[in-house]
């Protein structure tokens, strides 16, 4: 079988020592971390449009890359040497998920009818590649934002005749899903949102997005897919406001239409940069409600205020996150999928490995921080301290709802002005320090 990444060995575990930049220093996938092994926790997943469909095209510029597996003129040998090559990759790479979208794996054809009788062809290979070498699906999602007949968005579009033509695609999308096993399966708002308000009847719209989304839930019951359904935030980017803008919008959206139950989020770092949160707040307001589901593990730029998709590196951030997620029990569905992609002018494929396993091993040290972070109770032990007044009688009589205004104007009266107590932030953030 012809190689596509023929200069690339196996990646393998070296120890924190190594010097050779295609190893591992920290991801070790049988190494047992709190009764799991690391791949077990991880459960990294490589996404196909920037790994293999992204070629350094910007706003004022051409691609940059040229991959030996795009080179064949036929767009369908193009799409399954691209999938060859994926599964070549993630096999080197020793990563047990992959990610796609429907327009990702297969070039549209003519008409919907072609379409997916080119996708079912290339989903064939896939279902091959996969049993072949283990790799499994971790989510299936659909492109319903690049084509233009999307330019004003998939279900909130202001034609019901493109709504129809989003549902008919989500329905195939989530029918390849199911054939190649997902755990599951991603809706990302693309292009619902809007540029102006002064064109948009945004409580139509909503209810358009909603009607989607009730339907989907239909379709998933009747196709006995077992997966999990996401919904992925994101506040801007292509539209000036997408409707999913941030945890906190999507929860309040899934709730007001009755959805909550059958979804799940998919937090991606860099949108919570762009919502103006940290990637830590995010996780932690999914996990609170119940609705933490997976990650889009990449990051953003400060200073700039666009996605710029990139690889995770900063320890802090990866700390941060497996504390979270190993405090809440874990991935069961989901992972951590790299959405992320090299930068322009890193041409090579070396970089898609040396980008992935800096990210895998970014990730590995944020697991074994994050396990000695818990296994020590450090913040358990702060946050205990600090909310200990509320197992006394005031506290318990508050939060049993036992307590008035009335009441609590009693204890004041009588109590007095409340003792204050250190928030001990600095010092809380030295101790973190000492774990990094
Ligand atoms: C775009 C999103 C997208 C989703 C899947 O910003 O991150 O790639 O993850 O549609
Ligand atoms: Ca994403
Ligand atoms: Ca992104």
């Amino acid at each position: 079988m012809k190689q596509f990444f023929p200069t690339i060995p196996q990646i393998r575990y070296e120890g924190p020592e190594s010097d050779n930049p295609l190893a591992f220093r920290h991801y070790k996938a049988d190494q047992v971390i709190m009764g799991k092994t690391m791949a077990e926790h991880l459960r990294f997943a490589v996404c196909y449009w920037h790994t293999f469909k992204g070629m350094g095209a910007d706003m004022f510029g051409a691609p940059t890359i040229v991959r030996e597996y795009m080179k064949s003129k036929n767009p369908m040998k193009q799409a399954e040497n691209t999938l060859r090559a994926a599964f070549e990759f993630f096999t080197k790479l020793g990563v047990n998920f992959w990610c796609f979208h429907d327009r990702d794996i297969a070039p549209e054809g003519a008409t919907l009818a072609e379409t997916n009788e080119r996708l079912d062809k290339i989903v064939a290979l896939a279902e091959k590649l996969q049993n072949d070498t283990g790799v499994r699906l971790l989510w299936g999602t659909t492109n319903a934002f690049s084509h233009p007949r999307f330019m004003a968005g998939a279900a909130t579009n202001p034609s019901p005749a493109v709504f129809a033509y989003a549902a008919a695609q989500v329905k195939k999308a989530m029918e390849i899903t199911h054939q190649l096993g997902g755990q599951g399966y991603v809706f990302w708002g693309g292009r619902e949102g809007y540029e102006t308000l002064l064109n948009t009847d945004m409580k139509r719209e909503l209810d358009h997005l909603a009607r989607f989304l009730h339907m989907a839930v239909e379709y998933k019951k009747k196709l006995g897919f077992q997966g999990t359904l996401y919904i992925e935030p994101k506040p801007k980017e292509p539209t000036k406001h997408q409707y999913d803008s941030d945890a906190a919008a999507c929860y309040a959206f899934l709730q007001h239409y009755g959805l909550v139950k059958e979804f799940k989020f998919n937090i991606e770092a860099n949108h919570a940069t762009l919502a103006g949160h940290t990637f830590h707040h995010e996780l932690a307001y999914a996990i609170a409600h119940g609705m933490f589901g997976s990650v889009d593990a990449n990051r953003g730029d400060l200073l700039l205020g666009w996605d710029t998709d990139q690889f995770p590196t900063d320890l802090y951030e990866t700390t941060l996150a497996m504390y979270l997620i190993l405090k809440a029990g874990g991935f069961t569905t989901g992972g951590l999928n790299f959405d992320a992609h090299v930068r322009r002018q890193s041409i090579d494929p070396e970089d898609l490995f040396y980008a992935h396993i800096g990210a895998m091993d970014a990730f590995a040290r944020g697991l074994k921080n994050a396990a000695r972070l818990l296994a020590d109770g450090v913040f358990e032990r702060a946050i205990a301290q600090r909310y200990a007044e509320w197992n006394s009688e005031l506290g318990k009589q508050i939060e049993t709802g036992a307590a008035t205004f009335a009441s609590l104007e009693a204890y004041t009266l009588e109590h007095g002005e409340p003792a204050l107590a250190s928030g001990r932030q600095e010092l809380l953030e030295n101790v973190l320090n000492q774990y990094i």
